[in-house]
């Protein structure tokens, strides 16, 4: 699944004890393609109106994002439809102010958030205006499944292809489709199960 919302969330930063984080540039990516634009740049906070979050999505490494919170804060992007986000860059005028342990979050509505599989993100050592990019591993796996007479399957199961352990248990959409999000470029199965028919399991899928 793709998600509209995408968020950075500091947890520390490289010791500045007044600026806590400021951040010239993020980018969310999904492979060379810049995603935020369009949308609305969103924080927890700004420091004032020339360091608004939008000012991390301006492709301007003059202007910065200024957080007026402490530890944690985050900044993020609504995206007008939902993406998938392959990689983050991100810039930081002064070393001190720089995010050393964050994570990077999506949402679907803005109010619950989910840590991409990398978990807490430590980067230290910055030097001013580095860029650096942050990789983000998932991706989707979906498909349409319909049984002989044209109604969605019941149930669709995705399995480790090398464990079989069952990963997802996913009831379709009524015309079938269904999709889910992984987390790993492991090897998956995926089973098809509808009363009346025998068990289909197509794979092993491997992510790209
Ligand atoms: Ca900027």
């Amino acid at each position: 699944m793709a998600y509209k919302f995408w968020r950075v969330l500091c947890h520390t930063n490289g010791g500045d004890l007044t600026w806590s984080v400021d951040l010239q540039e993020v980018v969310f990516l999904n492979g060379t393609t810049v995603l935020s634009t369009g949308g609305v740049a969103f924080a927890d906070s700004s420091f004032d109106a020339t360091t608004t979050p939008d000012k991390a999505f301006d492709a301007n490494t003059g202007t910065s994002w200024l957080t007026d919170a402490g530890l944690p804060c985050h900044i993020g992007y609504e995206h007008s439809t939902d993406v998938i986000v392959t990689s983050v860059k991100l810039q930081a005028p002064y070393a001190s102010r720089a995010p050393n342990e964050f994570e990077i979050q999506y949402s679907s509505d803005g109010l619950t958030w989910t840590s991409t599989l990398e978990g807490r993100i430590t980067s230290t050592g910055w030097t001013a205006n580095e860029i650096r990019e942050f990789a983000v591993t998932h991706f989707d796996l979906a498909g349409n499944a319909t049984n002989s007479l044209g109604a969605a399957v019941e149930k669709v199961n995705v399995f480790d292809w090398n464990t079989g352990q069952l990963l997802r248990a996913i009831v379709p959409a009524t015309n079938g489709d269904w999709s889910t999000t992984l987390f790993s470029n492991n090897q998956y199965g995926v089973t098809y199960l509808s009363a009346g028919y025998y068990p289909l399991t197509h794979g092993p899928y491997q992510p790209a």
